[in-house]
């Protein structure tokens, strides 16, 4: 097992800068990354992101730029004063960057397409930007099954509906299908980093990603729905027994990717509901927000701890 973890890990290339397996690039003029509003020439990319270490993704602009905030609190990170924190991609007018020292902040909207989009481009962004070994974050919402509601889910795994642990996607007529695969060993650093105290619990599991939010996940509350609410505790429970933890709807797209390009990944959710008890999410907006500052205590806790080892 180490050994294939150990393999795993020297996918990371030498140097440690992500290496593009794009042929074609190299031959571009500029290499625009369009939804994110930069460009290999129009930008001094090396410059603005040559520092990066880390790549925080979440699913909304004001999620990421409050928690751009809270890291460069605790990063002790300061701007000068009078500034503000600036989204670099505002005018792409689609994903926000926010940037605090070493550390990269990104709204990734909903779902694959939307992530994959964005994944496209942030490895792109750290290969121009000769970024060493960084690492990319997924922290996100997501049901839980049959977990008390504000539980952080740390993914071991992701598998897509059907229960396959790959990413496909159709690319020239034809599925091309790319391994799920997770860092095992930052899962456990994660897990490590778990507090005595901490007012909530932590666990690790697989994570199934949907392709939707309602019938995808077995909602019974959407525009359409054509089986029974005894079908969707079925299936809810045949997930369970597979050793689903929580279910949302990046978390294969962006395990597969990142592997893919060699960067090492974490996801790290947490649950708003328990899906097993219901499907509408009833919780405040302010108790989600407490939830969500888990996922970013968690984060910023690894990211302080890496830095100071450095
Ligand atoms: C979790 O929450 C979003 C849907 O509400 C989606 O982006 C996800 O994965
Ligand atoms: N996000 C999802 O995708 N599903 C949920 O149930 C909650 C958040």
């Amino acid at each position: 097992k180490e050994q294939e973890e150990k393999r795993a890990d020297s996918s990371e290339t030498r140097d440690g800068t992500v290496k593009l397996r794009n042929p074609h690039i190299e031959l571009f003029d500029q290499d625009i990354l369009y939804h994110i509003a930069l460009g290999s020439k129009s930008h001094d990319l090396v410059e603005m992101f040559g520092d990066v270490k880390f790549v925080c993704m979440g699913g909304t602009p004001k999620r990421m730029e409050t928690s751009a905030h809270y890291i460069m609190e605790e990063i002790g990170y300061k701007i000068p004063t009078g500034t503000t924190l600036m989204d670099i991609s505002q005018h792409s007018y689609r994903y926000s960057i926010y940037k605090v020292g070493p550390v990269i902040s990104v709204s990734h909207g909903i779902g694959s397409s939307s992530i994959g989009v964005l994944l496209h481009e942030m490895i792109k962004l750290m290969y121009h930007a000769k970024a060493e070994d960084p690492i990319f974050f997924r922290i996100g919402t997501c049901g839980g099954l049959g977990l008390e509601p504000g539980t952080v889910v740390i993914s071991d795994d992701a598998m897509n509906g059907l229960g396959n642990h790959y990413y496909s996607l159709p690319i020239l007529g034809k599925v091309l299908k790319r391994p799920v695969k997770l860092d095992k060993k930052l899962v456990r650093e994660l897990k490590a980093l778990v507090a005595q105290d901490d007012p909530y619990d932590t666990t690790t599991g697989t994570t199934m990603c949907a392709e939707d939010f309602y019938e995808g996940q077995g909602r019974i509350d959407g525009a359409f729905c054509d089986y029974t609410e005894v079908e969707k505790q079925e299936y809810l429970k045949s997930l369970v027994t597979q050793g689903v933890k929580n279910i949302e709807m990046e978390s294969v797209p962006f395990s597969a990717l990142t592997h893919q390009a060699g960067i090492k990944a974490a996801i790290v959710c947490v649950t708003i509901l328990n899906r097993l008890k219901g499907d509408q999410i009833a919780v405040p907006k302010e108790v989600i927000t407490q939830y969500q500052q888990r996922l970013q205590i968690l984060a910023t806790r690894y990211i302080k701890k890496y830095l100071q080892t450095k």
